[in-house]
């Protein structure tokens, strides 16, 4: 397992259509292995191949919900003690993924994006759709999708076709977005 790079706007390699996976074989299990050190790490709850450099149809998604009646765990680091709920770790991979029946009905919702990092703006999209895709054994499977996963799922399905968030903005916000992209990098 390692931990990849995560390209970042303006790297042209995001804009690139990604190509179906068409062999299940052991690298394809050591990229999805990759993604999710690599999501885990930046932490983010999503993450298309293509924000790694490789341009194949493969998402991973955990949104990382914290188990409320988990029984909260105790650190003690640096003499200072403090509690925290335990993460449950709910690891999704959807390879070659189609939207169907996306929902007439909307949902905004503010979105991040690893590759445009610190930028948040509101983004709208159907509030459901069902999901075909395979696993990565190849077999394929069908589910409906809501709430934070359907948005998610959308973003990420979006970097599939070199498009991100920012691309569903006005021309104005995604420049005042860029700008102030431009500007945590100057001042880091
Ligand atoms: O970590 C992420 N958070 C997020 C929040 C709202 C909508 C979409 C996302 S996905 C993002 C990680 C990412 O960039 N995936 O491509
Ligand atoms: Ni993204």
């Amino acid at each position: 397992m390692a931990i990849r790079e995560i390209l970042e706007v303006p790297d042209p390699v995001l804009k690139q259509v990604s190509k179906p996976v068409e062999v299940f074989d052991d690298a394809l299990k050591t990229l999805v292995e990759d993604m999710f050190e690599t999501m885990y790490d930046a932490p983010g709850i999503g993450l298309a191949a293509i924000q790694v450099g490789v341009p194949l149809r493969v998402l991973v998604i955990d949104l990382q919900p914290d188990d409320p009646d988990a029984e909260p765990e105790v650190c003690n680091h640096g003499g200072h003690q403090h509690t925290h709920q335990p993460t449950i770790r709910e690891p999704r991979v959807f390879i070659n993924p189609e939207i169907l029946d996306p929902s007439e009905e909307h949902t905004v919702y503010q979105e991040g994006c690893l590759s445009v990092p610190e930028i948040y703006a509101d983004v709208e999209r159907p509030s459901t759709c069902r999901v075909r895709y395979q696993d990565l054994d190849g077999a394929t499977h069908e589910e409906a999708m809501d709430g934070l996963l359907a948005t998610c799922l959308q973003h990420e399905m979006d970097h599939l076709e070199g498009i991100l968030f920012i691309d569903h903005l006005s021309r104005l916000k995604r420049q005042m977005a860029l700008r102030k992209l431009e500007k945590l990098r100057r001042a880091a």
